[in-house]
Order: C-alpha cells, then sequence, then structure tokens
C-alpha cells in the first residue's frame, strides 16, 4: 500500500483552494476508506476501487487538509508512518497544502552552496586592498586562507572571491551535475560574510557589482541553472542608513524601524551589536524590506534570482511585534511569488521546522534538525560541537523517518537537505577523514528525498582544522575552494559526480516517496517510490548480508537477487 506526492496519488498535485483534489491509494485492496480529520474529529469516507488502487475526489476547503486510510479487509491503516495496525495519532494523518505549491524546478533538485569570499577569485581587480578602510573605521584585512591561524583575525579577513569567480566555475558545477545555487549574502557590507548588509539594493563592489551579478544570472539561466540568494530580512547591518538615521535621530521614521532600550541598548540578532533586529510592529519596516515595490524582497527577484533561502526565518517578527512570524513569512512567500511565479522560498530554520512547514508559510527548510543532524551524530559519534554522542543507525532512521512522515506531503521532495554548511564543521573533518564513511553519508544524501544542497568544496573533501574553539571569529568551515586540482580528492569527486547523475536519471531517487525497509544491524535502509518504479538503499558502515529481490544494481550495473552483501552505500532498483 503507498501513498505520496506524485501524479497517481495526488492529482492535481497542488490542488487550489476550493477546487477538487483527488487522492489515490496504490493497493490491490478491493475496499477502503479515507479518514477526513476536522478540528479533531474524524470523518469516514468511502473509497472507489480503480485499476492500481482506491480513490476519492474531495474539495480542497481547508488547508491543510489532513487524513489517512484504513483498508478494513487487511484491519491496516495507511498514515503518514506507513502502515499501522491502530488507528494513528493526528501527527500521523497526511498534510495536503493548497497551492500555491512548491515550484516544480525545486523539486529533487541538486543544490550547490557557495559563500562567495572563499569560492573564486575571478577578478582579482575587484579586491579589497589590506588595510583598506570599509566603513565607519573599519579596516580590511586581505588573507589567503590557508594557515588556520588566520582565522582568528575574523570577519574582516577577505579572501577576494567574487561573482566572476563564480561565473567562471560554471563549466566545473555542470560536469558536476548542479542545477541551483544558493550564494551566502552578496549585498555590501563590513564583513566577510556580509549578513550584515548596508545597502539592500545593490551588490557588493568587491564581489563585482551590480554588473558581475546580471552577468552571472544571464549565464546560469542561459544554461538551466537557477540562483537563491540569502535574503537577510530579521536584521540589517549597523552600517546601514536607516540604522544610522535612528541612532543620530530617535525621533525620525528610520527609527521606527529597531527596538530601542531605555539604556540606549537595541534589539538585534542574538545580541550582535552589529546586526540590529528590524522591528516588523513598524508598518515602515514592513513596506521597506518586506512589501513596498522597491522592497528587496521583490527587488532581488526582478532582478533574476529564482528564490530566497531566508535567514533566521523563525526568528523574523519575533519579539514584542503585533505581526506574527508565519505572517510575515508568508507575506514574503505570496510576495516573493507575484514577483516570480516559479520563485522557491526555503527557510534556515536551524531547529524543529514541521510545525512552520505545516503552516503554510515556506517551500521547505534547510534541514539540518531532522536531517544533518542525525546522520552526522550516527556516523561520526558527535554532535556539532564536538560533544561525544551515541546514536544507533535504528535511532538515526528513525529520526529521518519521523521528520519525513510529519512533513506536508509537497514539502518532502524540497526540504534543502545537506550534510553541512558556513555554520556547522564540516562533514568531512566530523567523520575525521574517514573516505569510506563520508561517501556513504554523500550517497545518503543524494539518494533522500529534497533538494540536496552541496556546500562548496564537498565534493573534492575539503577539510578544516579544529573548529570548535575558534567559534569566535570565524568559522573554520569557510576555508578557500583550492583550485590548484593536486588539493582535491579525486575519488570523492567522482563518487558525487556520479550519484548527482544517477539521482538525476532516475525519477524515483530525484522525485520518489520514502518507504522504510528492514534493515541489517548498524545499517539504514529504505526504498524510493515513484510511478511504479522502486529503488532501494542500503547504508551500512560494516558489511551487511541481505536477501534481494531480482533487481539491478545502480552502482556497478550489475544484475542482483537473493543474497548480497553490502559495504558502504547499496542502490537496487526492483526489476
Ligand atoms: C560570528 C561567530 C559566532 C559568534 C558571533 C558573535 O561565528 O560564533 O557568536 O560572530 O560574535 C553571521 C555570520 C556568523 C556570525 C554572525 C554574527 O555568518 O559567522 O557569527 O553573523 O555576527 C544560530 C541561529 C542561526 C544562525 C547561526 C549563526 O539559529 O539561524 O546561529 N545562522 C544564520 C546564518 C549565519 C549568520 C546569521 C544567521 C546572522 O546562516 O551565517 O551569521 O545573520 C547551534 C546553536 C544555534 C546556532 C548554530 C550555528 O546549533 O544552537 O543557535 O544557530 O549552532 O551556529
Ligand atoms: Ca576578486
Amino acid at each position: 500500500h503507498y501513498h505520496d506526492w506524485e501524479p497517481f496519488c495526488v492529482s492535481p498535485m497542488t490542488p487550489e483552494l476550493g477546487a477538487e483534489v483527488t487522492l489515490r491509494v496504490r493497493t490491490s485492496a478491493k475496499a477502503g476508506v479515507l479518514l477526513l480529520e476536522r478540528f479533531g474529529e474524524v470523518e469516514r469516507r468511502p473509497l472507489q476501487a480503480v485499476p492500481d488502487g482506491l480513490e476519492i475526489t474531495l474539495p480542497m476547503h481547508a488547508s491543510p487538509i489532513r487524513y489517512c486510510f484504513f483498508l478494513p479487509e487487511e484491519k491496516v491503516y495507511l498514515t503518514s508512518g506507513g502502515p499501522s495496525s491502530t488507528m494513528p495519532r493526528y501527527d500521523r494523518f497526511f498534510h495536503l497544502l493548497s497551492a500555491p505549491s512548491v515550484p516544480e524546478w525545486a523539486v529533487g533538485a541538486v543544490f550547490y552552496q557557495i559563500f562567495p569570499d572563499r569560492f573564486k577569485n575571478g577578478d582579482p581587480s575587484n579586491d579589497p586592498k589590506d588595510g583598506e578602510w570599509i566603513y565607519m573605521g573599519q579596516k580590511i584585512v586581505k588573507k589567503a586562507w590557508d594557515d588556520p591561524v588566520d582565522l582568528k583575525i575574523g570577519p574582516l579577513q577577505h579572501y577576494g572571491g567574487d561573482l566572476e569567480g563564480i561565473r567562471q566555475a560554471l563549466g566545473y558545477l555542470q560536469e558536476l551535475g548542479i542545477e541551483a545555487l544558493y550564494l551566502t549574502p552578496i549585498l555590501p557590507s563590513r564583513s566577510n560574510h556580509r549578513y550584515d548588509g548596508l545597502d539592500y539594493l545593490n551588490v557588493d563592489p568587491y564581489l563585482g557589482g551590480n554588473e558581475a551579478f546580471d552577468r552571472l544570472v544571464a549565464d546560469l539561466h542561459a544554461h538551466g541553472l537557477k540562483i537563491v540568494l540569502d535574503g537577510v530580512f530579521n536584521h540589517i547591518g549597523d552600517a546601514h542608513p536607516d540604522f544610522q538615521k535612528a541612532l543620530h535621530d530617535p525621533d525620525s521614521p528610520e527609527a521606527s524601524q529597531f527596538t530601542f532600550h531605555a539604556d540606549g541598548s537595541y534589539a538585534s540578532f542574538m545580541g550582535v551589536k552589529t546586526l540590529p533586529k528590524l522591528d516588523y510592529a513598524s508598518p515602515l519596516a514592513v513596506e521597506r524590506w518586506l512589501d513596498g515595490y522597491h522592497a528587496p524582497v521583490r527587488h532581488w527577484l526582478r532582478k533574476g534570482a529564482d528564490g530566497w533561502r531566508l535567514d533566521v526565518a523563525h526568528q523574523i517578527g519575533e519579539g514584542g511585534t503585533d505581526r506574527h512570524n508565519l505572517e510575515l513569512l508568508r507575506l514574503i512567500h505570496r510576495n516573493s511569488r507575484e514577483e516570480n511565479p516559479e520563485a522557491f522560498v526555503f527557510g534556515e530554520l536551524f531547529f524543529d521546522s514541521t510545525n512552520h512547514l505545516r503552516a503554510h508559510t515556506l517551500d521547505g527548510s534547510m534541514h539540518y534538525h531532522g536531517f544533518a543532524n542525525p546522520l552526522l551524530e550516527w556516523l561520526s559519534g558527535r554532535n556539532i560541537y564536538g560533544w561525544e554522542v551515541e546514536v544507533s543507525a535504528s535511532e538515526a532512521w528513525q529520526t529521518l523517518w519521523d521528520h519525513y512522515a510529519a512533513l506536508p506531503l509537497q514539502i518532502r521532495q524540497t526540504m534543502y537537505t545537506l550534510l553541512d554548511s558556513h555554520d556547522v564543521p564540516r562533514a568531512f573533518w566530523r567523520l575525521r577523514g574517514d573516505v569510506e564513511l563520508y561517501k556513504m553519508a554523500l550517497g545518503i544524501l543524494l539518494t533522500f528525498p529534497g533538494a540536496p544542497g552541496l556546500y562548496y568544496g564537498n565534493e573534492i573533501a575539503l577539510n578544516q582544522s579544529n573548529p570548535y574553539e575558534v567559534w569566535n571569529g570565524d568559522p573554520m568551515c569557510r576555508g578557500s575552494f583550492p583550485w590548484d586540482e593536486s588539493k582535491w580528492n579525486r575519488e570523492v569527486l567522482e563518487w558525487t559526480r556520479r550519484l548527482i547523475h544517477l539521482r538525476k536519471n532516475t525519477p524515483a531517487l530525484r522525485r520518489g516517496g520514502l518507504l522504510p525497509l528492514q534493515a541489517p544491524t548498524g545499517a539504514i535502509a529504505y526504498k524510493r517510490v515513484y510511478q511504479g518504479q522502486e529503488v532501494w538503499v542500503y547504508a551500512a558502515p560494516t558489511p551487511v548480508r541481505l536477501e534481494l529481490p531480482p533487481s539491478q544494481n545502480l552502482l556497478s550495473g550489475e544484475k542482483m537477487g537473493g543474497r548480497a552483501v553490502v559495504h558502504g552505500l547499496g542502490v537496487f532498483q526492483i526489476t
């Protein structure tokens, strides 16, 4: 019995509110009932038999609609958490959102995250000069990034990477199979990370300015690639003229956009003074950053961006405001779609994002909590702070599965899954440079539902030195990309390429649903299913024996069936 987000099971796949939607279970059962939950009451509706399954057509008059199936002959409930012999809790009902829903291009798409200062210096003529003043008494430190000691210099240290560099790397990225880029901020700022934007309508001249952006976007689009920008709408940089005005003139309209306390201090991102927090109780702030014609939310989509990754999405509008965080996220989403109907808008929701995503706000979130964390805790035996943890394969799987099962159907395929990013230690480092384990982790990333995001350098096993105690300056996971190919791990690069191409050419891997498989001890195992295609994935850090139905090994091409041994990653298409 199977139900997930695919044309057979949900049609149309993104139903409009008020329109009708047909829900189908792929099953051999001849009779069944839909359990439809509304305001805590469960209604039962009979299903009709159709070839290959059972169906019902419903008006989409609430969003999300929440339901599961009951098959009386087998006495089985089909829930978002798989088949169950008892009536599931409400959080195991399927959630289906009404349109607007996720953009087709982002479904299962392979992303590549770039931290622009560190990726590629394509134009040394725009480099910041050592000792150059940036703004208000701040001086740039221009250094290469090879020596970990340099990291203590902190956020003013610039390497010189730019948008021209990214453009020059397009051939490399395409050969790898990348379909979309996610860039951390590109606004003029003082720091190398640029989360402290001081002008929201222009590109940092050190990155090549607006011309470099236009050129990059044109080239990307000409090659069918997308580009998602980092939307920093919770706070701005303290050097931004709006904040400077507010500081010097507390009665100015600009001042209404911030929260000043009696002692002269002000609300900021996690107490960081360079990042004053925007107060969206102020209508001016809503207009200026999110809603007005010139609001950056709209501006950059008109300039060709294909979406937003929303920085600290859960904090936007939080604290002492009359506009709720969820409402603001919906506003950003709606405005983005107005400017670009295909915009992909996902949140940086560091923790459990289920509630946000069920509330019809965004198209997905960075999947740390329900993906990267359990996976790497299992494989490395330590968490992102470096503390030792003991997580078994079955516990890790349970967390992955619980989070998958809790997501609205459409968003299951657009979660931004990742192993690491510019905010956490690199996975290769956490795995102590163990190439086999690392390849397996990449294998899980690239065979799991969602839009997998590689962080620049993942594909060549870029490493870092001990990150944990240098958390005051820049995190160590932001080293410059070595364009000297002798520093690349070729084996990992070939492996990553192969898996990306496999994913793109196998519909079940790219956009299929997920189901648990019986896993041998110490391993995790899952099925990906799409339109009748079934792919079984095993990830086993130590060798495991298993029984396979007639199938093809998608990594070696071999025909399989009966007994097999998997060590590392096994991917088998059932034939
Ligand atoms: C830097 C240092 C920090 C230091 C801070 C203050 O890295 O260790 O505490 O300075 O001196 C940007 C820069 C950061 C910079 C920060 C502040 O990229 O390098 O920090 O600005 O100047 C939490 C949030 C999460 C947030 C991270 C940074 O939940 O949303 O912290 N991520 C976004 C971006 C960042 C960006 C900002 C927010 C600010 O992706 O790059 O930071 O715009 C644990 C904690 C989480 C923490 C997470 C990661 O899980 O529990 O709360 O996430 O680690 O650090
Ligand atoms: Ca440069």
